[in-house]
């Protein structure tokens, strides 16, 4: 059986890369449903629509788990899928609970990148409302950071612009913690730091996602049954052309680096 590791785009291959680690001995899909992509730009009702029609897809390939390694499909469809399909589904959300507590010890603030769509969805604000008391929590939306990673674009002379752009109207150093609460963003975590004081944290959601994974297959008794095979799909069609398949083993080199 395997485990379904699903995106918009490339971003879940930040979780694939933290779950292929801590689970190697598995059978791993990686769909990203490049047709669709920037989910952080649409409405709700499109991007749940996209996600169930990606999931029907993917249930129908033996699935032992589903993982939504996209913040914004989680916030708008997770619900609907766990009630769905009778295979676990995971879910990836901003890392605020952590952040919030590193950023308290060091009476510093929060700020959470992440798209348009999660900022402002409920679940998002349910979050803060629940953990942030101090009101410390800011956020901040960069799609131009999905679209350069579809682009394969990562050099600083093209990411440091926009970054700076972007993050203008803020006093960095008050910021304690940076939650990259978009898969997209982890990639970017060298043009990041770069322009945050070097106390400052950056956190993603990526390595909690591929724990939760291994402890609810750890308690099916459903770890370490494959052979460690990984395909790719873009909106259900598998990826064969071998200069895409060196590009995604590239991206999956680059996390390697960037730990
Ligand atoms: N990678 C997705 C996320 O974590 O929210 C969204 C990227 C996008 O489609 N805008």
């Amino acid at each position: 059986m395997k485990i379904a590791v699903f995106d918009s785009g490339i971003g879940g291959m930040t979780v694939l890369h933290q779950a292929m680690k801590l689970l190697p001995d598995e059978d791993y899909i990686f769909y990203a449903d490049t047709a669709h992509v920037p989910y952080g730009e649409k409405t709700k009702e499109d991007v749940k629509k996209y996600v169930l029609e990606a999931a029907d897809f993917l249930a129908a390939q033996n699935l032992k788990a589903l993982v939504i390694a996209c913040n914004t499909a989680t916030s708008v469809a997770i619900e609907d899928l766990r009630q769905k399909f009778s295979f676990p589904v995971l879910g990836i959300e901003p890392a605020v609970k952590p952040a919030v507590q590193q950023s308290e010890k060091k009476r510093k603030k929060v700020l959470v990148m992440a798209t348009r769509l999660t900022l402002k969805e409920v679940k998002f604000h349910q979050l803060v409302e629940r953990i942030d008391k101090h009101d410390i929590v800011d956020g901040l939306a960069l799609p131009g950071l999905v679209a350069f990673a579809e682009k394969f674009i990562f050099s600083e002379e093209q990411v440091l612009p926009y970054l700076e752009e972007q993050l203008e109207p803020f006093d960095l150093k008050e910021y304690g913690t940076v939650v990259l609460g978009c898969t997209h963003f982890p990639f970017f975590k060298d043009s990041v730091r770069k322009l945050f004081p070097k106390e400052t944290d950056i956190i993603d959601g990526g390595i909690g996602t591929a724990r939760n994974l291994k402890r609810i297959l750890g308690e099916r008794h459903q770890i370490g049954d494959g052979t460690g095979t990984l395909s790719y799909y873009k909106s259900s069609v598998k990826v064969e052309d071998q200069e895409t398949l060196v590009h995604y083993q590239e991206l999956l080199s680059r996390l390697d680096e960037l730990q």
